[in-house]
């Protein structure tokens, strides 16, 4: 059974090894993988960003551990694919103009491709003409995360630019709420990357 503490500590510290290890042994002892992400992973960017808001760790500390969790994502990405059933849909995602974060919308496109979605990653600092080329490369909805106050308000930018031309725009992030995705008109919001499947199973399929 993981010791969840134990990858939370790994992540933090930035221990790619340690992280790896530990998914991997979860792996091999076919254990769920969502308390992997859910009890370990996700709560330790919550614990590191708290320190950073305190000064007790730097960008370089949250550098270390992006990285260590990405590599935990890795081992991750191939199951959750894995259990996927065939291409029900196209998505194109990306973290908008000026925002760098990338993490939240990898798990967001991992937890989409599992679900038996096409998804078209955009990358980061997507502006206009990049959302506008996931839809020449087929995606019915654009999702666009953002995890700074100052990027959000892109998000309206995108939805505005794609207001009647048969797109649906959502949108998610650590600042984003319902109510920010209420006032700029957005097709959907949701908190976390569960949340972002079962909000594009419902725009395709009009549950
Ligand atoms: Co940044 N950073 N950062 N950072 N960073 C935050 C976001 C911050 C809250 C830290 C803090 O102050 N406590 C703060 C923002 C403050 C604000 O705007 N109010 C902040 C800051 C200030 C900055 C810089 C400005 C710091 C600086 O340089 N002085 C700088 C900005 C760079 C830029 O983007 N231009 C910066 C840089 C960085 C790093 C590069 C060092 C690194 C990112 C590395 C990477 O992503 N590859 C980093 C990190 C790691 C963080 C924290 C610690 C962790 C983010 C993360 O990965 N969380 C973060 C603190 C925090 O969030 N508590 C912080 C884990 C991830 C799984 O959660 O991304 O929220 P999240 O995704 C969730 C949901 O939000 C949702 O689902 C995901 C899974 O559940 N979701 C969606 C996300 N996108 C969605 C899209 C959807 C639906 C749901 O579409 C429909």
């Amino acid at each position: 059974m993981t010791d969840f503490e134990a990858l939370k500590t790994a992540v933090i510290r930035g221990s790619r090894n340690d992280v790896s290890a530990i998914v991997q042994a979860a792996i091999d002892n076919g254990e769920d993988i969502n308390p992997i992400l859910d009890r370990g992973m996700i709560p330790a960017m919550r614990e590191i960003g708290e320190r950073f808001s305190r000064n007790e760790a730097y960008v370089p500390e949250l550098l270390i551990a992006a990285r260590a969790m990405q590599s935990g994502l890795a081992l991750i990405e191939p199951l959750i694919a894995a259990s996927g059933r065939k291409s029900i849909g196209k998505i194109a995602i990306g973290t908008v103009k000026g925002d760098l974060h990338d993490i939240g919308k990898n798990l967001v496109a991992i937890m989409l491709k599992g679900a038996g979605y096409d998804v078209i990653d955009l990358g980061v600092n997507c502006d206009l003409d990049k959302y506008e080329e996931g839809i020449t490369r087929g995606a019915q909805i654009i999702a666009c995360s953002s995890l700074l106050t100052t990027t959000m308000t892109y998000m309206k930018d995108v939805v505005e630019h794609f207001k009647g031309k048969g797109v649906k725009v959502i949108i998610g992030g650590a600042p984003v709420t319902q109510a920010y995705a209420d006032e700029i008109g957005a097709d959907g919001y949701s908190q976390d990357a569960t949340g972002a499947v079962k909000l594009v199973d419902c725009l395709l399929k009009a549950c």
